[in-house]
């Protein structure tokens, strides 16, 4: 209801006038808007896809060759997106001079997503660009985005360290004579091209197969200790487009509230848990909201 969300938007910015420690928890719909399609949700991949049969380390082990062409075929997707506004606004929260104007108590903020592909940490690039030519220098808060679950363009090897972002297309020429769609991976067991293991990506350093550098279910998320002292600091928790229903990214907002810090919660379909757990809800598409409630 409007009348709500422009109450809420004042008594929010009010808040984080006062916050000191602020972290945004994002998932797939603040990228919705750049065409990077969501998960768990009404026009989410998971809908037509089963995600443990195409992103679980058993399916990886199964068949290397189905999953890397279903990774190919997202890469693809994900190098022609873009930045949305949403991203904008959240990356003028990485720089001091930028977050200050909404929030002059602020010490730090840090931005914890879940997304893989990058283009928050591309819209904090352009904005220090774009700043550079101004009377003031930016800076940006130390480690300000925690890309949690990996990234999609990082190709990691499956035996040693080896792991680097590659946003080159087709990896190996055998992906790109098999380029599919998604149909293709739906029916894997049909349609499917086989492509032998020397033809796959591998690594550069020891020849071993490579894999995707996200991280799968089951799989330990990266960054975790500094997410933990991130979460036990923060005094205000922005939740940006995720349905928080995958652990533990899902348990931090309500951990932030569990110590006395603020939730604000900004979803176009949030679940009765989550708004429950919110001191500020915006229902809406992020990409209007956050540039409307933090112009
Ligand atoms: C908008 C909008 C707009 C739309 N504006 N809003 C039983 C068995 C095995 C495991 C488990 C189990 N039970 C629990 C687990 C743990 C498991 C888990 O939570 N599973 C649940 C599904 C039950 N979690 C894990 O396995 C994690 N690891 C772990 O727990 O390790 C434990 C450990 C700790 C320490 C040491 C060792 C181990 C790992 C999770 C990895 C998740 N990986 C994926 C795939 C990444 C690679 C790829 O893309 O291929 O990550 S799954 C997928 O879900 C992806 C996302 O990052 C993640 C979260 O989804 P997200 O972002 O919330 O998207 P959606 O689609 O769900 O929601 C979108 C939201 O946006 C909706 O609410 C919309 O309304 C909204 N929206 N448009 C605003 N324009
Ligand atoms: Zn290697």
């Amino acid at each position: 209801d409007p009348e709500t969300s422009i109450w809420d938007a004042d008594a929010f910015r009010t808040a984080l006038k006062d916050s000191k420690h602020i972290v945004a928890i994002a998932g797939a719909g603040l990228s919705a808007a750049s065409g990077i399609p969501t998960y768990h949700d009404g026009g989410g991949l998971w809908r037509t896809l089963d995600a443990t049969a195409l992103a679980s380390p058993e399916a990886f082990k199964d068949n290397p060759s189905l999953v890397w062409q279903f990774y190919h075929y997202r890469r693809n997707k994900a190098l022609e997106a873009k930045p949305n506004p949403a991203h904008e606004v959240v990356a003028k929260m990485s720089v001091p001079q930028c977050l200050k104007k909404v929030a002059p108590n602020a010490q730090s903020f840090h931005l914890i997503t879940q997304n893989i592909d990058r283009l928050s940490v591309d819209a904090l690039r352009t904005l220090v660009q774009s700043l550079s030519t101004g009377p003031t220098k930016p800076t940006v808060y130390k480690d300000s985005i925690l890309e949690m679950h990996g990234r999609l363009f990082d190709v990691q090897c499956t035996q040693c360290e080896y792991r680097a972002e590659d946003r080159s297309s087709p990896l190996t020429p055998a992906l790109g004579a098999a380029d599919g769609d998604l149909r293709t991976y739906q029916d894997a067991g049909t349609k499917a091209i086989h492509i032998p293991e020397e033809q796959l990506p591998r690594c550069p350093k020891c020849g071993a197969l490579a894999r995707p550098g996200v991280v799968w279910f089951g799989e330990r998320p990266l960054h975790l200790d500094e997410i933990n002292s991130i979460m036990y600091k923060a005094d205000m928790c922005l939740v940006i487009g995720t349905s928080s229903q995958v652990r533990p990214a899902s348990t931090y907002a309500y951990r932030v509230r569990r110590r006395g810090g603020k939730v604000a919660l900004f979803n176009m379909d949030p679940s009765e848990k989550d708004v429950a757990g919110a001191d500020f809800v915006f229902k809406g598409p992020c990409e209007a909201l956050l540039p409307a409630v933090l112009p």
